[in-house]
């Protein structure tokens, strides 16, 4: 029993603290980075209230949060441990029930559990700017403390479902639009507590139990959904159970309840959740990086050479983010050329309504200069090269960097296969060389490889990961190799992939599996979009040091030699036109002239089977790249399949994925597999190691 405090706040622990102010108790809560609802949060809410219902004095109650968020959510490090009362959903039936009103005011990103508990109280004020949303689907679960119940009875079964389904978050004025929330006000939290407080006594705020609320039915919305989630995301397993628990708010509350239980639990049982969340705290971990605690140089002007579809994507992804841009190029025509591809992409970026069309005009008006002369990049801070992927071209113009960048620039290659020790070499400063490896389409992939050199100073890695996360960009520390670490793992399971087509299978054969595996596209769809031009010039700048013993499929080459390179020429492994893609016959008749001279009889390859191999290749290849050190963790690679390769997010990555199948059964496959070519099908010591040990590479994520 706390005694009536007199002055001030007292703490329940040292998350969650009350006052009391004339007839308003004040909780707040204060769990920095996000007010996660941890066990300390859930414990102090209780508790506080419990304290301020006994008051006499107390005639209602307000919630509100300190620091940059009200509650972002369930605390998902929490996840998968035992869960500690009270529970969220037992705390938000409580506050609901409570006799003594009670007002949440909403300021941050407050989400999923966060805005739970605010639907559970009698009233809710979101201050300007705050964005509210139930993300849980992307995390591969639902909202599991009352949201599918609530949601429904306050805005209705249409905006539930989009707001369930779907997982973004949505503004203030959509939500009071919407019936989710009371007001919006301006202040701070705690000031608009005391005021709404206030205002829910005296009347001029509406006090609700929302679990008293009738749902309009809606069968039409929930059959519509349905049906565009079984179209739209046929593999994922929580959107269905989104929609089944939505449908549910028809029923008495109590009994809606039990079944968002019972619905809550079959996702956080199904390995999707694992991969999802896996996935979540990846991407945030990848930022902790041996050369974090150094400063990053200021970056307030860049200059981008090369105005070809990376330097263009790059140079609008810097300008979208604020950054002042020189283009440079070697001629006009070039500059023009990159011109018009940042026009197109700024104007893509308009329709999507990313961006205004006045910030678009301002953006091509002011902060985008060109020049055919390199010696406009004297005074920039960082210089990103994005020209043909060839050594003497790079070389060359990282000499004439050296001579006109001034002194303390960071110099960066966007080559994607290079050796960036080759490229520092060639200057007088190598500390300030560094890899800066974006994805196509720059500008939206959200992938950065940040590829550190032998001799690049730690500042300068710092500042490449300070770029990416300005860029909104999630930047993985990859040392130098051949491909870094995205494109030497795709390079080697590529190879699995012609073995199993030279041995049988066709292209479309081995994409329909890949993709039935959740891969937005199959190896082969994705060679024709990348151009067979690309692949084919690497094959050919790699056939000098290419040891006798490797297994080479000359079938992309041959397209090639036709002409052949894909999308952009209209044919490569798939024909396109005005129609749609459709298998290339003749690229069919190129694949059996091969296996006739070769001597190959084609064989048959499941599903299942082509999956297997080409996953046990990702993650053998994988291995090697833990075991050189050229990615940190696991959990490094899974964030470059993830945001750069299409890898599937519900299964949390290559290396996730390598925990799931084990160990073990990786290297028996690979032993299996090795029978018909051991040269490349070797198991690398690493997992042999973990299979002995029964090891996994979860437990090495922890080692930055
Ligand atoms: N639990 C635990 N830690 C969290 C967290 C959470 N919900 N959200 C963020 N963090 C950590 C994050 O790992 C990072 O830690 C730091 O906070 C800053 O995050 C019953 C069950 C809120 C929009 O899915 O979307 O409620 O790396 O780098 O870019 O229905 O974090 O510094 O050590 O992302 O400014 C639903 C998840 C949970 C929201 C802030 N909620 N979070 O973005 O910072 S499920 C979510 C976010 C649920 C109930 C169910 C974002 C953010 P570290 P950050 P940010």
């Amino acid at each position: 029993m706390h005694p009536e405090p007199l002055t001030g706040e007292t703490s329940i622990n040292d998350a969650v603290s009350f006052e009391l102010t004339g007839a308003a108790g004040l909780i707040a809560i204060d769990n920095p980075p996000v007010n996660a609802a941890s066990h300390a949060v859930r414990t102090g809410i209780r508790q506080a209230v419990e304290a301020l219902q006994d008051m006499s004095a107390v005639k209602v109650i307000a919630i509100y949060g300190k620091g940059r968020t009200f509650i972002a959510g369930a605390d998902i490090r929490e996840f998968g441990k035992p869960p500690l009362d009270p529970w969220l959903p037992e705390l938000c039936n409580f506050l609901e029930a409570s006799d003594t009103p009670i007002v949440c005011v909403l300021h941050g990103t407050t989400l999923g559990g966060g805005l739970e508990v605010a639907l559970a109280c009698h009233a809710r004020v979101a201050l300007k700017g705050t964005r509210v949303g139930l993300p849980e689907v992307t995390l591969g679960i639902l909202p599991g403390a009352g949201g599918t119940q609530r949601v429904p009875r306050l805005a209705g079964i249409r905006t539930a479902l989009d707001m369930i389904t779907g997982g973004k978050p949505v503004s203030a004025e959509d939500a009071l639009a919407s019936g989710l929330i009371d007001r919006i006000s301006e202040g701070d939290p705690r000031a608009v507590a005391l005021q709404s407080a206030q205002d829910l006594l005296d009347g001029t705020l509406p006090n609700r139990r929302t679990g008293a609320l009738d749902t309009e039915p809606d069968p039409t919305a929930l059959d519509e959904m349905r049906k565009k989630l079984a179209r739209t995301q046929p593999l994922l397993f929580s959107p269905q159970k989104c929609v089944d628990a939505v449908a549910a708010s028809s029923l008495p509350v109590t009994e809606g309840m039990k079944e968002e239980r019972r619905l809550y639990e079959e996702c956080m049982a199904s390995p999707q959740r694992a991969g999802l969340i896996h996935a979540f705290f990846s991407e945030r971990a990848v930022s902790k990086i041996p050369e974090a605690s150094a400063t990053p140089r200021a970056i307030d002007a860049i200059g981008v050479i090369g105005g070809g579809t990376m330097g263009s994507g790059i140079a609008t992804a810097l300008l979208l983010a604020g950054l002042p841009v020189t283009l440079t190029e070697r001629d006009q025509a070039g500059l023009d050329r990159g011109i018009a591809t940042i026009t197109g992409n700024l104007d893509g970026a308009v329709k999507r309504g990313k961006l205004t069309a006045g910030a678009r005009n301002d953006i091509l008006s002011s902060k985008l200069k060109t020049s055919t002369d390199l010696g406009a990049l004297s005074e920039v801070d960082l210089v990103i090269e994005a020209v043909f992927e060839e050594m003497s071209v790079k070389r060359e113009i990282f000499e004439m960097l050296d001579k006109v960048c001034r002194k303390g620039a960071v110099l960066a290659s966007n080559t994607s296969y290079l050796d960036i020790n080759d490229i520092a070499a060639i200057t007088s400063r190598p500390a300030d060389v560094i890899g800066l490896h974006f994805f196509s389409p720059a500008h939206i992939m959200r992938l950065l490889e940040v590829v550190v050199a032998d001799k690049t100073a730690d500042d300068v890695v710092a500042t490449g990961f300070a770029l990416a996360k300005r860029l909104k960009k999630i930047a993985v520390r990859s040392g130098v190799c051949d491909g870094f670490i995205g494109n030497r793992i795709m390079t080697f399971y590529k190879k699995a992939a012609d073995y199993m087509m030279m041995d049988g299978a066709s292209p479309e054969e081995i994409d329909t599996a890949m993709r039935g595996f959740g891969f937005a596209m199959g190896p082969y769809q994705v060679a024709d979009l990348a151009g067979l031009d690309i692949s084919w010039a690497a094959n050919k700048r790699r056939a000098a040091t290419r040891p006798a013993e490797e297994r080479y499929i000359p079938i992309a080459d041959r397209l090639c030699e036709n002409g052949w390179f894909g999308r952009k020429t209209g044919q490569g492994f798939y024909i396109y036109d005005d129609t749609g893609s459709r298998p290339n016959p003749e690229a069919l008749a190129i694949i059996d002239a091969e296996r006739d001279k070769a001597g190959i009889a084609p064989r048959a390859f499941s599903a299942e089977e082509i999956v297997s191999r080409f996953m046990t290749a990702m993650i053998l290849e994988g291995s090697r790249v833990l075991e050189e050190g050229i990615a940190l963790r696991p959990i490094d690679i899974d964030a470059v399949f993830l945001n750069g390769y299409g890898f599937p997010r519900f299964r949390g990555g290559p290396m996730h994925t390598a925990d799931v199948i084990g160990a073990a059964e990786l290297v028996r496959r690979i032993e299996d597999y090795a029978r018909e070519d051991a040269w490349y099908w070797q198991v690398p010591a690493l997992l042999r190691q973990m299979a002995e040990n029964g090891g996994s590479f979860a437990e090495t994520n922890d080692r930055g």
